[in-house]
């Protein structure tokens, strides 16, 4: 277990001062029961509907962060304000074909839920997270992307240790991301792992569109602290908050169990959203806020 302080929902609007003080030294908040197991489910049940109804013939991709072939796939460059499902990388042939069930080859699913899903919708919406995000410093939070991270027994693949600030900029970086355990997380099925103050060092990377292709430019060649890593197990309902510079990661779920976790990054809308971003939007569908309603 980790010595990183672990707190209950608060009960009030604002994060409470040892909240802030706990995320202004480790870059990262971890709430427990954030958010109604019922929620949890309602996202589960609606992520298998997902998957169910997704014909893979009609277009897929394997998305991995050990080997990142997908930056150069339109079905990843075309997921920012759609709803796309990636496979693991250990769950095709060489051609690309389903070598098993897609419930359990599932890497994915990205990137709009939260915008076009009504039940993804309602639960990113909910106050705990606008809370949360308004406590930790966005003046005026916009919701850029959703993912839900399927980590399938078995084969779920490593996330390899990264900072969000990488694939989400803006100028300055703002961005935060709200990761919510749909089932309980431990190392075994591959939980979160993170470098506590690890957001004070410098932003390694950017993954951004150079012309026509994307990129990934190295800024600082600083190594991540590898043996400052403490993982983050937590129960179904957690939410952790992620500072966009804060290096984290998953290991592989080598156990027979899943490890579904549901993924929400916010920006500041006060900040420049960079045009170089991987992540583009129809000019029809710009980016909400906490808010039911565009706003
Ligand atoms: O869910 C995971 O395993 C990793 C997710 C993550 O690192 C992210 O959303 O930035």
């Amino acid at each position: 277990m980790t010595g990183l302080p672990r707190f209950a929902a608060p009960s009030g609007t604002t994060p409470t001062p040892a909240m802030t003080e706990a995320w202004r030294r480790d870059g990262l908040l971890v709430v427990e029961d954030a958010i109604d197991p019922t929620d949890c489910d309602a996202l589960i049940e609606r992520s298998l509907a997902i998957v169910d109804a997704w014909d893979p013939e009609a277009g897929s991709a394997v998305f991995s962060t050990t080997a990142p072939k997908h930056a150069a796939e339109a079905y990843f460059r075309g997921s920012g304000d759609s709803i796309r499902v990636f496979l693991e990388a250990g769950a095709v042939d060489d051609s690309g074909r389903l070598t098993q069930p897609k419930r359990l080859a599932v890497n994915k699913i990205g990137h709009a839920m939260h915008d076009l899903d009504p039940v993804f919708a309602t639960v990113s919406r909910r106050p705990m997270l606008a809370r949360l995000a308004h406590g930790l410093g966005l003046a005026d939070p916009r919701l850029v992307q959703s993912m839900v991270v399927w980590k399938p027994p078995s084969i779920g693949g490593e996330v390899v240790c990264h900072q969000d600030a990488t694939f989400l900029i803006t100028e300055p970086d703002t961005v935060i991301g709200f990761w919510l355990a749909l089932e309980d997380a431990d190392t075994r099925n591959g939980c979160l792992y993170a470098i506590p103050g690890g957001h004070r060092g410098p932003l390694r990377q950017r993954f951004r569109q150079v012309g026509e292709d994307l990129a990934v430019q190295t800024l600082d060649e600083t190594p991540f602290d590898e043996a400052a890593k403490v993982a983050l197990p937590v129960r179904k309902g957690t939410i952790i908050a992620l500072h966009g510079h804060l290096p984290h990661g998953s290991a592989a779920n080598t156990s027979d169990r899943s490890r579904l976790a549901y993924t929400l990054h916010a920006v500041d809308g006060a900040a420049r959203w960079s045009p170089d971003n991987w992540l583009k939007r129809d000019p029809d569908m710009p980016f909400r806020g906490f808010e039911a309603e565009s706003g």
